[in-house]
C-alpha cells in the first residue's frame, strides 16, 4: 500500500513514516516545516538533535535500503496537495499536518487565526483532494481526546445513544473542547463526517490522548533517525516536560490542583494504533472514530512517578503548583471508553518504571540543551492578548 503522510517531520509523522516504512509499506511524506520555523524564529529548540528530514530520509535509506518519497509543501495550499496526491496516489492519507499546540493557540487573536486556518484549511482541502484525486483513499485523521472535554458522563467512543422524548438516536457524542487548537479538531471532525456522507470517502477520525516517549524502536535504530522531543511551555506535553524537569532539578510544574486528568498513550503504541487502522479500512462513506489512548492519569498521579523514580535515580526532584494559566476543570469525573484499537489487536505499552526510567535517562544525556527560561507558562487562556513577545523575548541558548 501507498501511504502519504502529511506532517511527516513532526514529532509523531516522523516515527510514523519509518515504521510504516520498516514494515513494508510504500511511504511519501508531505511537511511545510511549520515547526522547525517556529523553533527558529523563536529561539527554542528539540531537546534531541534532529537532523534535516532530507538528511533523515537519506540515512533511512542508507541503513535500510528503503526509500521514503518527500514532498514540501502546505495543506492549505490545494496546489501543492494536488501535486502530491496525483503524483504518489496513495491509497490511505494519514494526516499530522496541524498546528498542535493549545498554549500557542491562546496566545492571541493571530494565532488562534493561524491555527483555525492551518488546520480547518487543510483538512478541507485534504478532502477535497480525495474526492478529486484519489476516491478510494483511506483518510487518517488524527484528532484529540480533548475534543469531548470533561464531562461528568462516560467518554464513548465518538458517538452516544440518546433517548429524547421516546424517541432514540445515535448521535455524535457532544463535544466541549478547551482551546482555539482543540476547538480545530472539532471543526475538522464535522468537515470529515459529512465529506463521508455527501461523498462516499472513506476516515478514520483518531481522538488521541497526550502522547510520550522519545523514542521508537525505529528512531532508536540511530542517532540521526530521532524524533523532536519538545519540553518548552507551548510544545512540551506534561509527562514529557515533568522528566527533563526532573533531570535539570527544576521544580515539577503542576498547574493548579494538579487533579486534572488525561489519556495518554506512549508514543510506540501511536505508531501501532496508525498502522492498524490503516489495516481495517472502513467502508465507502463510513466515519469510524477511535479513542487512541492506553490509560489515564492525573497531572499529580504523573508528578508521583516522576519523583519516584527520579529520586531512585539519585535525583533531587521536587513538585511546584504553578497558579493554572488555563481555563480547565480540575476536578471531574473521567472514564473513556477505548476499545476499539484493542479489539484490532492493539498491545499496550503502558507507563511503567523502565520507560520513565529511560525517558529520564534519555533527558540526562541530553541535559546541556535544555534551557530552563523556555519552561515556565506565560500563555495564559484568561487574557485575549498575551504578549506575543512573551516567546520572541526568549533569548536563543548559547
Ligand atoms: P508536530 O508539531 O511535531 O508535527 C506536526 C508537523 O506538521 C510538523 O512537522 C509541521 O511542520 C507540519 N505541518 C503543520 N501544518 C502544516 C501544513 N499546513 N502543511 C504541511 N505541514 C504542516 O506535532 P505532533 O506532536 O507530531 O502531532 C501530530 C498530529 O497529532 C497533530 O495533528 C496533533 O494534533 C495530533 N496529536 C498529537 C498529540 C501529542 O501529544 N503530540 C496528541 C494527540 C494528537
Ligand atoms: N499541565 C501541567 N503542567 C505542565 C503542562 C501541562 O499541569 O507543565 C497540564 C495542563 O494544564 C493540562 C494537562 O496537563 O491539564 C495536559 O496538558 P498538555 O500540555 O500535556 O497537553 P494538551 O495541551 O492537552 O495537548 C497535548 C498535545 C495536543 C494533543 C493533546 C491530547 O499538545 O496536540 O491534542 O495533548 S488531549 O489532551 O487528549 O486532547
Amino acid at each position: 500500500m501507498r501511504i502519504l503522510i502529511l506532517g511527516g517531520d513532526g514529532y509523531l509523522g516522523w516515527p510514523q513514516a519509518i515504521y510504516l516504512s520498516q514494515k513494508g509499506y510504500d511511504v511519501a511524506v508531505f511537511d511545510n516545516l511549520a515547526r522547525r520555523h517556529f523553533d527558529l524564529k523563536h529561539g527554542i529548540d528539540s531537546l534531541l538533535p534532529i537532523q534535516s528530514l532530507q538528511r533523515r530520509i537519506e540515512r533511512w535509506a542508507e541503513l535500510t535500503g528503503k526509500q521514503i518519497t518527500k514532498y514540501h509543501g502546505d495543506a492549505t495550499d490545494y496546489k501543492a496537495l494536488a501535486h502530491a496526491f496525483q503524483e504518489f496516489e496513495p491509497d490511505a492519507v494519514v494526516h499530522f499536518a496541524e498546528q498542535r499546540a493549545a498554549p500557542y493557540s491562546m496566545i492571541d487573536r493571530e494565532h488562534a487565526v493561524y491555527t483555525q486556518y492551518n488546520n480547518v484549511i487543510g483538512t478541507l482541502n485534504v478532502l477535497y483532494a480525495i474526492k478529486e484525486f484519489a476516491p478510494s483513499c483511506h483518510l487518517v485523521k488524527l484528532g484529540t481526546m480533548g475534543e469531548y472535554g470533561t464531562p461528568n458522563i462516560d467518554i464513548e467512543e465518538g458517538f452516544i445513544e440518546i433517548e429524547h422524548k421516546g424517541r432514540r438516536d445515535v448521535l455524535p457524542f457532544p463535544k466541549q473542547p478547551g482551546s482555539f487548537y482543540h476547538l480545530s479538531k472539532v471543526h475538522d471532525s464535522h468537515n470529515i463526517m459529512f465529506c463521508c456522507r455527501i461523498w462516499g470517502i472513506r476516515a478514520t477520525d483518531l481522538n488521541q490522548g497526550v502522547v510520550y516517549g522519545a523514542e521508537t524502536y525505529e528512531t532508536a535504530l540511530d542517532p540521526e533517525l530521532a524524533t523532536r522531543f519538545d519540553y518548552d511551555q507551548i510544545y512540551g506535553t506534561a509527562l514529557n516536560r515533568f522528566c527533563i524537569q526532573a533531570a535539570t532539578g527544576y521544580p515539577l510544574t503542576v498547574y493548579g490542583s494538579g487533579n486534572q486528568t488525561r489519556g495518554y498513550i506512549n508514543i510506540k503504541d501511536t505508531v501501532r494504533c496508525i498502522e492498524l487502522a490503516i489495516e481495517s479500512q472502513p467502508a465507502s462513506g463510513e466515519y469510524r472514530v477511535f479513542n487512541q489512548i492506553t490509560e489515564w492519569f492525573s497531572i499529580n498521579d504523573l508528578a508521583a512517578q516522576v519523583e519516584r523514580v527520579g529520586t531512585r535515580m539519585g535525583l533531587s526532584v521536587q513538585r511546584e503548583v504553578v497558579s493554572n494559566p488555563r481555563v480547565e476543570s480540575e476536578n471531574h469525573y473521567y472514564n473513556v471508553v477505548h476499545t476499539r484499537l484493542l479489539d484490532l489487536g492493539l498491545q499496550p505499552h503502558l507507563l511503567d518504571d523502565a520507560e520513565l526510567e529511560s525517558m529520564i535517562a534519555l533527558t540526562l544525556k541530553h541535559r546541556d540543551r535544555i534551557d530552563q527560561r523556555l519552561i515556565l507558562p506565560t500563555v495564559n487562556w484568561r487574557k485575549a492578548e498575551n504578549e506575543v513577545a512573551m516567546v520572541e523575548r526568549i533569548p536563543t541558548p548559547a
